[in-house]
């Protein structure tokens, strides 16, 4: 084998070699020794966890990023107990879920080892109905401040609707283990009606950056969004207390795709895993300076609403550690906000204080029950539709050859 380029790839980019866009691509965007060699690449792996009960109506999903209280791991979650399945807007009432969020309350689970889990109870209940946030509290997530605690959550004061729109709010408590005070009133609220953010405020992340609190957040303008309007992205609000005021980037949106994003400080900068939707979902990104991000890595089945264990996301030490494990939720197409959702586990190696190789490989490869399941198998009416419309489309190979 020859010993030069591109036989052999060095490290740095050859000058001796023309290259083409992939191969300049190689070292100006990626990694010329691959994913391997990519400190921001990495495949997961999930476990089905213990002590979460599985019964009808009983939903448990967006579980926060893991923190670990004197040797203890804690998470916080929406859970949703209905005497119904969610049923859709037409069809709620006080008692019945429209979707899989509605109804829900922030409940919360501890661990000794991160896979056994014991389901503590709730959290922040909902107030009285006609109170802010009567209808539903969920999505939450978790900060810890001048050794207090603070969750962040949606609150819903009205049956959640298709635009699914919704402030964020506060509680504060002393101890992981509560109680937790609401705050009684937003924190963060939506975007002027000209705004991108002008609907939805979701997925509240706060991690501590430069000494401030950058809080990050799913913005959408709801029911307007698509066609020309934004669908969605990722934005960034800071503030110098945990009850605000929280002033919105100017450079907002901060991530143009993603759903749930799950971010963590990395080194100087802060990183972030970009999943389900946009033109850049499946990334691991990162931004130097918590706010200009670019993509990384293109990553497979990452984690959905991941809830990274994440032990210096209040350190602002400018060397973040990355992570290795956290929480996600699963709830499949074609149900998802229709129907139960689970936690479970997912493990992959982003950290800078683990080297397992084993999580770096790339090439995975699904059995046939990965691409025949529901959400992947071909739907017979679309098979109907293609056999249909087959003689239009599919012509006859040609044969003229060029000569
Ligand atoms: C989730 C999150 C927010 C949305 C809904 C519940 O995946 O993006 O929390 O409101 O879906």
């Amino acid at each position: 084998m020859a010993d030069a380029f591109p036989a052999k790839i060095p490290l740095d980019k050859p000058t001796d070699y023309k290259l083409s866009a992939a191969m300049e691509r190689m070292y100006d965007v990626w990694n010329p020794h691959e994913d391997a060699g990519n400190e921001f690449y990495s495949n997961f792996k999930y476990t089905r966890l213990e002590g979460f009960s599985r019964q009808p109506n009983v939903s448990r999903r967006d579980p926060s990023k893991v923190l670990r209280i004197e040797g203890r791991y804690y998470v916080w979650y929406s859970y949703r107990r209905t005497e119904a399945p969610p049923s859709g807007y037409q069809q709620a009432t006080d008692t019945i879920p429209s979707v899989d969020w509605d109804l829900a309350e922030v409940w919360y689970a501890a661990s000794g080892d991160g896979f056994h889990w014991v389901e503590q109870g709730p959290a922040v209940t909902r107030p009285p109905k006609g109170e802010f946030g009567w209808r539903s509290n969920c999505t939450p997530d978790i900060l810890v401040w001048e050794g207090k605690y603070y969750l962040y959550y949606q609150a819903y004061s009205k049956v959640i609707q298709g635009g699914d729109s919704c402030p964020v709010t506060m509680a504060e408590a002393d101890s992981p283990d509560g109680p937790w005070r609401a705050l009684g009133r937003p924190v963060i609220e939506p975007g002027a009606d000209e705004d991108w953010d002008c609907s939805c405020i979701h997925d509240p992340f706060p991690l501590i950056y430069n000494g401030r609190i950058y809080l990050y957040y799913k913005g959408s303008p709801g029911q307007r969004r698509g066609g020309e309007n934004i669908i969605r992205a990722q934005g960034v609000a800071i503030a110098d207390q945990p009850a605000g005021p929280f002033e919105k980037s100017p450079l907002n949106p901060v991530i143009n795709s993603g759903h749930e994003t799950g971010l963590w400080p990395y080194k100087s900068g802060i990183a972030a895993l970009v999943s389900l939707d946009g033109v850049e979902k499946n990334t691991v990104q990162y931004a130097p300076d918590g706010v200009n991000f670019e993509v990384k890595s293109l990553i497979q089945v990452p984690p959905v609403a991941p809830g990274p264990f994440v032990p210096d996301a209040f350190a602002g030490n400018g060397d973040g550690r990355g992570i290795n494990w956290g929480l996600c939720h699963i709830n499949p197409d074609g149900g998802g906000a229709m129907n139960e959702s689970i936690l479970a586990r997912f493990d992959c190696d982003l950290s800078r204080d683990t080297d397992r190789p084993f999580f770096k490989r790339n090439n995975l490869r699904f059995d046939e029950d990965t691409y025949f399941q529901r959400v992947l198998a071909l739907p017979d009416e679309m098979q109907d539709r293609i056999m249909r419309e087959r003689e239009q489309i599919d012509k006859d190979t040609d044969l003229r050859a060029r000569r």
